[in-house]
């Protein structure tokens, strides 16, 4: 059958330097989408690898005084290791200088030569060696290079050499993405792609004399095969192409193709599919562009040192938290996209991790499947009993179920998460609603079991879906339930139903996944201090006088809101008695605003005010832990605002 494997690519990178929180955030992207259409049932070939002949590569091999492919042998280490230890899946991986390709560039030359679509020419114009792109004078901005997310000085250059007469394309292309709009996203990068093109499309050297480092030009071994053509050509040679006639048939075109905006519009849009129109194959379903990373407001850039590398960070954090390495790496997996709607720009900071981890995988689904494996050990001995389980599951899986498969498809892949974490949060509030605890206590074993059973469904449903973005920590959710056969083996339309938690198994001690990072300044939390006690013995004994040092009061709330961007925080405008002040209080998973205004709480007023998300709050107020959840502490009775509390 023509076609029948997804086939899903990242950029090959360059091997100047190790991978960056850049590459690492296409590689996942691509990563989840291959997991994602294999749990799907399909055939899936996921190629990534790495660009090795480009002359600034040289140059780093160069200035480490090595020779280029003893410097990219080592360098490719990196990426594999890298890939290796952040759960990329790819069943390919092309290097540039492996003999498979170099055929197909050399053929692919000679091929495009006897056409008539390379001819010879002198080129004379400006070189951009870090971006390894070739100028005209009136493009250059200030005499520098003119992309963006570049700006460096250029070289001149003026060459015989050899042309791809890319101008013959641009009808074509216009006329392709015409009819097939659906080619190039996100939508909003398609226009800038078609007013690139009807500005002109200029014939493009090939070639160049200056490098010894590179593939070299059929009949002129003086000169290489400049860098982007050579580069573009792998994603066909990982097909099969001139190799493995079967292979391309199953295979080309590609189903997708990933990349930043930086060589989006010049590369994969026009001169890729203008070469492919030259070669008489069909060009990619998907060529897709996501947006730049910034650190810390910061463009990455080698010399500032600001490149943040995902294993490295991923030790740091794993020693703060005493998570596994292996889960915070995929928490990393999930941050890229929990934070920015895939395809814009995104500022990352190690701040902003530490919170989504916090709350979104060590609160929402931490706490969610803990305290369901936890409370099946309590009250049905580990052992999951036969029920059936709740309609109420059904309901909250539904989103899921029903609009995950498009939101992949379309790579939105925040609104992916924001579906699962809508389930998350939706089976916490069942468990908070149906207060397994209370059941328990009243004896009302059927009413447990069916509660029970619809909450570790629940859990099951949410490790599958979650499991693209997060192989290992979803394959930890599986181990703890207790479920049979392994999480990889399972299919989207089989497993994902309600119900299919199968009775008797017993699950595993549980074990908590994502154990809260403490932040590094204990002066200024991020967050305020979570509701959540400490096991019992753990705090000094306080004598009556500390005691009477705390200014408890009955106080009421008088307003109430979200705090922006802030998923857990409300802020709240409480009326002492004495004053009125603000007060954060991270509690927005469990409480609607609107339903807080008018209530009694009990406050502490004299805590020592602290700056959360940039609102100063003047207090604390007072909540039980149930289970990870807060549970506000109210007056018995209706008693005056401004009461003390002894
Ligand atoms: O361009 N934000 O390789 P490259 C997001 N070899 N993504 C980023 C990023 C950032 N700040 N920095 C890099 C090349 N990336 C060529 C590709 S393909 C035939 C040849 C990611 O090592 C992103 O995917 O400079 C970007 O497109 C790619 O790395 C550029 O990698």
């Amino acid at each position: 059958m023509a076609d029948a494997v997804y086939y899903v690519t990242t950029p090959i990178y360059y091997v100047n330097d190790a991978p960056h929180i850049g590459h690492f955030s296409t590689t996942v992207a691509a990563d989840v989408v291959a997991r994602f259409q294999r749990l799907r049932g399909r055939q899936v070939l996921f190629a990534t690898g790495t660009d090795e002949h480009a002359p600034k590569v040289a140059q780093a091999a160069a200035a480490h005084g090595k020779p280029p492919q003893e410097f990219v042998d080592e360098i490719v280490q990196a990426y594999l290791r890298t890939w290796q230890e952040t759960h990329i899946s790819y069943d390919d991986f092309v290097r540039t200088t492996e003999p498979r390709h170099r055929e197909v560039v050399t053929r692919v030359f000679e091929t495009l030569r006897d056409r008539g679509d390379i001819y010879k020419g002198v080129y004379e114009g400006w070189y951009c060696v870090p971006d390894e792109t070739f100028w005209q004078e009136s493009e250059l901005i200030e005499g520098r290079c003119p992309n963006p997310e570049c700006r460096r000085p250029v070289q001149r250059v003026r060459e015989e050499n050899w042309f791809f007469r890319l101008s013959a394309y641009q009808e074509r292309l216009l006329q392709y993405y015409e009819a097939h709009p659906e080619t190039l996203g996100p939508d909003f990068r398609r226009n800038e792609v078609l007013s690139f093109i009807r500005g002109g499309l200029r014939d493009a050297s090939i070639t160049r004399s200056a490098y010894g480092w590179g593939i070299p030009v059929p009949g002129e071994p003086d000169k290489v095969i400049y860098v982007w053509f050579d580069a573009l050509l792998n994603y066909i040679t990982v097909a099969g192409y001139l190799q493995d006639e079967e292979k391309l048939r199953d295979v080309w075109p590609a189903d997708l193709q990933l990349m930043a905006k930086d060589i989006f519009v010049r590369f994969h849009a026009t001169l890729w599919p203008a070469i492919l129109m030259g070669l008489e194959l069909p060009l990619p379903r998907r060529i897709f562009a996501h947006g730049f990373w910034t650190v810390d407001g910061e463009k990455i850039s080698k010399s500032k040192g600001n490149a943040i590398d995902p294993r490295g960070l991923a030790r740091d954090v794993a020693e703060r938290s005493g998570s596994r390495y292996d889960v915070v790496i995929d928490a990393l997996r999930f941050f890229i996209f929990r934070e920015v709607p895939f395809g814009s720009d995104g500022d990352f900071s190690t701040a902003g991790f530490v919170n989504r981890f916090n709350s979104d995988l060590a609160n929402d689904l931490g706490n969610l499947v803990n305290r369901s494996i936890s409370m099946l050990h309590r009250y049905f001995e580990g052992v999951v009993p036969a029920a059936a389980p709740d309609p109420a599951l059904a309901a909250a899986a539904a989103p899921v179920l029903q609009d995950l498969p498009a939101a992949i498809d379309d790579l939105r892949l925040g609104a992916a998460l924001d579906l699962i974490w809508g389930f998350i949060g939706a089976l916490n509030k069942y468990v908070d609603e149906q207060a397994p605890w209370r059941l328990a206590r009243e004896g009302r074993q059927e009413d447990l079991a069916r509660v029970m059973v619809s909450v570790l469904d629940g859990v099951r449903l949410v490790a599958l879906a979650v499991s693209p973005f997060m192989p290992v920590a979803a394959g930890e959710i599986w181990r703890q339930l207790g479920m049979p056969g392994s999480l990889a083996a399972q299919r989207w339309d089989e497993a994902m139903r309600p119900g299919g938690l199968p009775a008797g198994i017993a699950v595993a001690p549980a074990e908590p996944i994502f154990k809260r990072i403490e932040q590094r300044s204990p002066a200024a939390p991020e967050k305020p201090a979570a509701p959540t006690a400490p096991a019992q013995g753990e705090k000094p004994v306080v004598t009556f006088d500390e005691f009477k040092r705390l200014d408890l009061r009955v106080a009421r709330i008088e307003a109430a809101e979200r705090v922006p961007k802030a998923d857990k925080l409300l802020k709240l405008t409480v009326d002492t008695g004495g004053d009125t002040r603000t007060v954060v209080a991270g509690i927005a998973a469990w409480y609607e605003p609107e339903a807080l205004v008018g209530r009694k709480i009990v406050l502490i007023c004299n805590l020592a005010p602290a700056k959360i998300r940039g609102i100063e709050s003047q207090g604390m107020l007072l909540a039980a832990d149930v289970e990870g959840r807060a549970v506000l502490l109210q007056p018995d009775q209706d008693v005056p605002v401004g009461s003390t509390v002894r």
